[in-house]
């Protein structure tokens, strides 16, 4: 486990409270109950921030952010040598630097890295395109070499391959960004496609096409990909997201299937929160990844 408290990412204060959040909801504890070992290195900082502009003058915290990713990029490409690393978040700018340093560990390891980005988001624009000037919407542009991002974020050992992209829970994206997922060759299953056919079936055809190329996959759960009924405690709730069943048999094939390598939770907002619900309930969807199953569950009074 890795705190990375970076909020900068948002357009508002509260996501660098996200790694305690966690932590009080008893990730640790609970993946030691699964038999795992765990260790918690803390929380990360920058320590100093690269003097870093550009002419999109809506972008928010350029600095702070290219400082987080050269940080994440570093200490996760080690930490993926060692086991198999959780960041905590933070905001989804983070995955800049997580994605970076896994593409780095793959083209070490001559293995193709798979991403699973559970997001109602598909988080595509670039430094010209994003209008927000939040930077938490452009780092699956950074990751897969989209032009405008060099010689301001750290050069990437190997853009990621949209073809090898799976990403679920979709239902708010921009222009620009639909565009580019026109134009690419991204897995798109939004909650349209979810409703029809179910997470089940959508998720089978990715976890075998990472299992026949003997990848890395790495996964990226953004709060929002649930529901806001369910996970109130995120900054950019969009209604009509994944169910707290259709997250928990997301998070339980992927434990079956054994080819998780790393994970980022992102966007967690305890200041939004009720009473640390939305925490909890991440924390045991981790859980279900980590091989805790439905008939394990004890009854349990809240
Ligand atoms: N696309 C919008 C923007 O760029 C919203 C991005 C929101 N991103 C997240 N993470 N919350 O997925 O501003
Ligand atoms: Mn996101
Ligand atoms: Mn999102």
């Amino acid at each position: 486990m890795l705190g990375a408290p970076v909020q900068e990412g948002t357009g508002r204060l509260g996501c660098d409270m996200g790694p305690s959040a966690f932590r009080a909801a008893g990730l640790a504890g609970a993946l030691r109950e699964l038999g795992h070992v765990v260790v918690d290195r803390g929380n990360l900082a920058p320590t100093s921030q690269p003097e870093v502009r550009h002419g999109n003058a809506a972008i928010k915290s350029l600095p702070e952010i290219v400082a987080w990713t050269e940080l994440l990029a570093a200490t996760i490409y080690d930490a993926s040598a060692e086991g198999m690393p959780i960041t905590l978040g933070g905001d989804h700018s983070l995955a800049a630097g997580t994605l970076s340093g896994l593409s780095r560990r793959a083209a070490d390891l001559e293995r193709p890295l798979f991403v699973l980005w559970l997001d109602a988001h598909p988080d595509l624009h670039t430094l010209d395109s994003t209008e927000s000037g939040n930077l938490h919407g452009v780092p699956m542009a950074y990751a897969t070499g989209q032009p405008g991002f060099e010689g301001i974020f750290p050069p990437l050992a190997a853009p990621l391959d949209m073809a090898r992209i799976c990403m679920m829970g979709i239902r708010s994206v921009d222009p620009a960004e639909r565009a580019r997922l026109a134009a690419g060759d991204v897995t798109v299953h939004d909650m349209r496609a979810i409703d029809e056919h179910g997470v089940a079936v959508l998720l089978r055809g990715f976890l075998e096409k990472v299992a026949a190329a003997d990848g890395l996959l790495h996964v990226s759960l953004d709060v929002d990909f649930l529901d806001p009924d369910i996970a109130p405690g995120v900054g950019t709730t969009v209604p009509g997201g994944a169910t707290f069943r259709e997250a928990h048999l997301v998070m339980e094939m992927l434990h079956d299937s054994d080819l998780v390598t790393s994970l980022d939770l992102v966007e967690l907002n305890p200041f939004l929160d009720e009473r640390g619900r939305t925490a909890r309930l991440i924390v045991d969807l981790v859980a279900s990844l980590m091989g805790r199953r439905v008939l394990d569950r004890p009854t349990r009074s809240h």
